[in-house]
């Protein structure tokens, strides 16, 4: 088992690695014994530092490495999860400056806001319909702290999944109202499409991938809870991004939105 003090030392290293906009090495060259049970205790590490340095709080949660093709590319054999913070959330119209990122990525996502808490003992899809306020379009800028996005599954919870910032649309959209696995998604850079797909490509469903997530949660002692947002992860492979980026992201049945970087 990783030491306690070794832990730490990894939370801390990562923390600085976000503020200084440097990248690092993966940690599982140096400390093979670093194992996912132990990653997830780093990142809570780092998210109560994040918290207390940065004065913010929780707001949801956030699946990565959901889809196959992404966790084919990434060379990792099941999804993750990481904490969104209320410091991370942009808003759609506001220009998004490249200047605090090492070199990040932008993805589609479908985002669920939670209007009862998912609590178990089990969680079913039918329990995370049930406590799903509203589901809306959503981006995430992920900005992994390693060099190149290399990383082991390990490395990239304890880094909180790569995380880095989230926008949602403005349209809310009821859960009976939307097909879970068809409904398509098209992505498109500069004007032009980078990706289609169906929200299928999230585990079947992305109410599935968010019910491996509260039962995950759940195992380590804590649990989604109502008012929380829920990212469940991306449907597309990530696009680089740089200045004078623009990305749309439209959802059949849900609203689309456009973001601009500067
Ligand atoms: C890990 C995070 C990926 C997603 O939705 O698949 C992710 C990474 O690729 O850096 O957020």
């Amino acid at each position: 088992m990783l030491k306690v003090d070794v832990q730490e030392e990894i939370s801390n290293i990562l923390f600085h690695a976000e503020k200084n906009r440097t990248d690092i090495k993966k940690f599982v060259d140096q400390y093979p014994e670093l194992t996912i049970d132990v990653a997830y205790t780093i990142q809570e590490r780092l998210i109560e530092k994040k918290c207390f340095e940065e004065k913010t709080e929780i707001s949801g949660w956030k699946l990565g490495l959901t889809s196959k093709a992404k966790q084919r590319m990434m060379g990792v054999h099941e999804p993750s999860y990481g904490v969104l913070l209320q410091n991370m959330e942009l808003h759609p119209g506001e220009p998004i400056s490249i200047a605090p990122f090492i070199h990040a990525k932008i993805e589609p996502e479908i985002a669920f806001v939670m209007k009862k808490d998912l609590g178990g003992p089990v969680v079913t899809v039918a329990d995370v319909l049930d406590a799903t306020d509203y589901v809306i379009a959503a981006m995430e800028i992920i900005d992994s702290r390693y060099e190149n996005f290399n990383f082991t599954l390990p490395d990239v919870i304890a880094d909180n999944s790569s995380s880095s910032r989230y926008i949602l649309g403005t349209k809310k959209h009821s859960v009976k109202d939307i097909d879970l696995e068809r409904m398509g998604c098209v992505f498109k850079k500069n004007g032009q499409v980078c990706a289609t797909t169906t929200a299928a490509s999230i585990m079947g469903n992305p109410a599935r991938a968010i019910t491996w997530m509260a039962n995950k949660l759940i195992s380590r002692g804590k649990k989604v809870q109502a008012g929380e947002i829920i990212l469940s992860g991306a449907l597309t492979g990530a696009e680089t991004l740089q200045k004078d980026d623009t990305f749309l992201v439209r959802f059949d049945g849900l609203d689309g939105f456009e973001v601009t970087f500067t």
